[in-house]
């Protein structure tokens, strides 16, 4: 590890974040209208470290090194801490969720389970009204694969916000990890310049503080229903 950067240390809203419901069809999500901000990514990526580490707890997101064919959306919901109630919306007692949805990229995976991932990310990606913004998770050694574009591409044509995590950022030199950083920072331009993309570390405990910002400010955003489903694609 060639980070000098110390552990995060701002106060954390996401402490509190606790287990919902899976859902493994789309019908079965709860139809309110809570905030939502979700995180996707290649199995093996290290999405559920990530939300570990944002969360401040071991056991949120399995950690696991063996990919799962499980096809579930894990729903969390972020209660509203003391403070912040009676700032923002006193009645609330939920500020937002987050959501875990299932990892893509695996060749061995059997065309079926594929199809039903496509249905259930791409429906989800594509017309849930409380998502406010999607962080795409990637491994900094392996970033921008076809299906981080893809996802990328739905956050576009929908005009979601998007945030990439180049994540295991330890994995590299302090140098490589920067240079990566500016690279897919270049290419995201050309996608949409609202994308924002930064490096974190699970294992170094870095980058936390910053995801957790865009997180806040997403699910702070007021829902526009506008922005949802193909007529709204330009
Ligand atoms: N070096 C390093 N390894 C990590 C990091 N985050 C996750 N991993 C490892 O990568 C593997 C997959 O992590 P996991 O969070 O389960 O990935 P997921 O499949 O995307 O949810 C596990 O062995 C983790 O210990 C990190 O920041 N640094
Ligand atoms: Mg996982």
């Amino acid at each position: 590890m060639t980070s000098t950067a110390s552990p995060d240390q701002l106060p954390n809203p996401f402490a509190q974040t606790r287990f919902l419901l899976s859902a493994a069809r789309l019908p079965q999500l709860p139809q309110d209208h809570v905030a939502e901000a979700a995180f996707v990514g290649r199995s093996n990526a290290g999405k559920s470290s990530a939300l570990n580490l944002i969360c401040q707890q071991k056991q949120l997101a399995r950690v696991s090194k063996t990919p799962g064919r499980t096809q579930l959306i894990n729903l969390f919901d972020i209660p509203v801490s003391a403070a912040a109630a009676t700032e923002a919306a006193p009645q609330a007692s939920i500020l937002g969720r987050l959501v875990d949805l299932p990892g893509y990229g695996f060749a061995q995976v059997p065309l079926e389970i594929r199809r039903n991932w496509g249905l259930l990310v791409g429906g989800f990606v594509e017309k849930r009204i409380n998502l406010r913004g999607l962080v795409v998770v990637m491994d900094i050694r392996h970033p921008m694969t076809d299906l981080d574009l893809q996802m990328l591409g739905w956050c576009e044509a929908r005009g979601l916000a998007a945030h990439i995590l180049l994540t295991k950022a330890d994995k590299l030199g302090h140098g490589a990890a920067k240079n990566t950083l500016l690279k897919v920072r270049a290419e995201l331009r050309e996608i949409d310049p609202d994308m924002t993309v930064q490096t974190f570390s699970a294992h170094a405990q870095t980058g936390a503080d910053e995801v957790r910002t865009i997180l806040s400010d997403w699910l702070r955003r007021p829902h526009d229903e506008s922005s949802v489903g193909p007529a709204a694609a330009d």
